[in-house]
């Protein structure tokens, strides 16, 4: 196959003096940051969805981009074949080593899922051979369950015991696809597990079946040999108006209820988080203390606007608090950062697609560069590892261990006169020293 980006070269590290627009400034993927090269800890994915399938449809007007890639029409297998050779041309020219994707991102979908299963054992046979040809992996892969209109009603929370069996179809193809590429992850993302209205919903059977077709998927996985991690991916609305998997804490609690917690983990999207009115940051913290932390959907969204916008991510504040999180975390495992980004439609041509990944890999580069020199930095860890020294010894120690009771410490409060305040939080202190880091 013909080279498809013709013109756009392979992006290269030129450091941050460059004004070079197809070069990155900040992401050099092999130097080390706290001992480890950047791509280790960043291990940067591609959405087949947004950068391959997407072009730009909104509610009020039809796509800008040309994703054809030389194919003749959209909805063909010929144009199947022509995005495995754009993604993994896109993916060398970049330096991104792995990739997700759900079913219907690869092939156009059947009336029949007999014929969808074939066209995908083609489409991933092509994979296949281009992985072996450049060793690009896939960091998770999905069923989408959500655009037939079949799931209009979710797919594990349909009312329809049939839409759950193609749910069940769907997932168990994926499953298969996952060992046959030797993916990482499978994640389920509950784009209709939700509701519109509960006059017609009934809650507990929903969830239950949620959890339902997840422990079959555990099970079937396993027993085929995919030894990847699960994830939900938390979202609060859109396209329903409740969603189940609202943020990380209520899909931490839902896996922990469900016994699914030792196969599952959560995906954290940047833009979801906001949409549940919590900062990225909250919770991706929310995972790490819930010991659930496992990959990441990079974007962001835009705080005047209520919907899930997923513009590449270009806040160097957020990514640095990401990254912050995922440092101390423990740093990916078998997650990563898969851009579930998209350019703006008015970005339509093949460099904004270039452009729009060099901005976003080199945000979070930078962001990891100062996480690490926050951590490195030190005052921020101290002071809030000081602000907690009344629970070090004492009846503080007593509280932390289980051994105070309301007597004991009633006496205690009773013998201290008037209680003396907590300590100054020193908000503005520690928000100097972010800034002190990341511009000084
Ligand atoms: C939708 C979303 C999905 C999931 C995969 O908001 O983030 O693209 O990442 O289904
Ligand atoms: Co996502």
């Amino acid at each position: 196959m013909s080279e498809i980006f013709k013109g756009l070269p392979k992006v290269g590290y030129e450091g941050a003096q460059s004004k070079n627009p197809l070069a990155f400034k900040y992401y050099d993927a092999d130097a080390a940051v706290l001992g480890k090269p950047m791509k280790e800890h960043l291990k940067f994915a591609m959405a087949w969805w947004h950068n391959l399938c997407a072009t730009g449809t909104d509610m009020f007007g039809p796509g800008t981009a040309d994703k054809l890639f030389g194919a003749a029409a959209y909805g063909t297998m010929e144009h199947a074949h022509a995005k495995v050779e754009a993604g993994f041309e896109f993916m060398e020219k970049l330096g991104i080593e792995y990739f997700c994707f759900h079913d219907v991102d690869l092939v156009p979908e059947a009336q029949d899922i007999k014929e969808t299963n074939a066209r995908i054992d083609e489409i991933t046979d092509h994979i296949k051979e281009k992985q072996a040809a450049t060793g690009k992996k896939v960091l998770w892969v999905t069923a989408n369950m959500f655009s037939n209109p079949r799931y209009m009603n979710g797919a594990g929370s349909s009312n329809s015991a049939e839409v759950f069996c193609f749910a069940a179809a769907q997932v168990k193809k994926m499953l298969d696809v996952a060992v046959k590429l030797g993916a990482d992850g499978y994640t389920f993302w509950g784009g209709r597990e939700g509701y519109e209205t509960l006059l017609n919903t009934d809650v507990g059977l929903e969830q239950e079946n949620i959890a339902q077709l997840m422990r079959m998927a555990v099970q079937y996985g396993r027993q085929i040999g995919f030894d990847g991690d699960f994830y939900i991916e938390p979202k609060p609305k859109e396209p329903m108006k409740h969603q189940y998997d609202f943020d990380a804490a209520s899909a931490a609690g839902f896996l922990k209820k469900f016994g699914l917690a030792g196969d599952f983990k959560l995906n954290v999207e940047a833009n979801h988080a906001t949409l549940a009115g919590h900062s990225f940051q909250h919770d991706l913290r929310i995972a790490r203390v819930e010991g659930v932390f496992g990959s990441v959907d990079a974007n962001q969204g835009d705080l005047l606007l209520g919907w899930d916008t997923d513009e590449f991510p270009w806040s160097v504040y957020e990514t640095t608090f990401a990254m912050y999180e995922i440092l101390q975390a423990g740093g990916f495992t078998k997650g990563g950062l898969n851009f579930d980004s998209k350019n703006r439609r008015p970005s339509y041509t093949y460099d904004d697609m270039f452009k729009g990944f060099i901005l976003g890999m080199d945000a979070f580069a930078l962001g990891l560069v100062k996480a690490a020199a926050l951590i490195e930095d030190g005052r921020i860890d101290a002071f809030v590892k000081e602000r907690y020294a009344s629970y070090g010894s004492g009846y503080g120690a007593k509280i932390r261990d289980g051994s105070a009771t309301l007597e004991e410490l009633s006496a205690i409060a009773e013998g201290l006169g008037a209680p003396s305040l907590p300590g100054s939080g020193r908000q503005e202190e520690l928000q100097s020293i972010v800034n002190q880091v990341l511009f000084g």
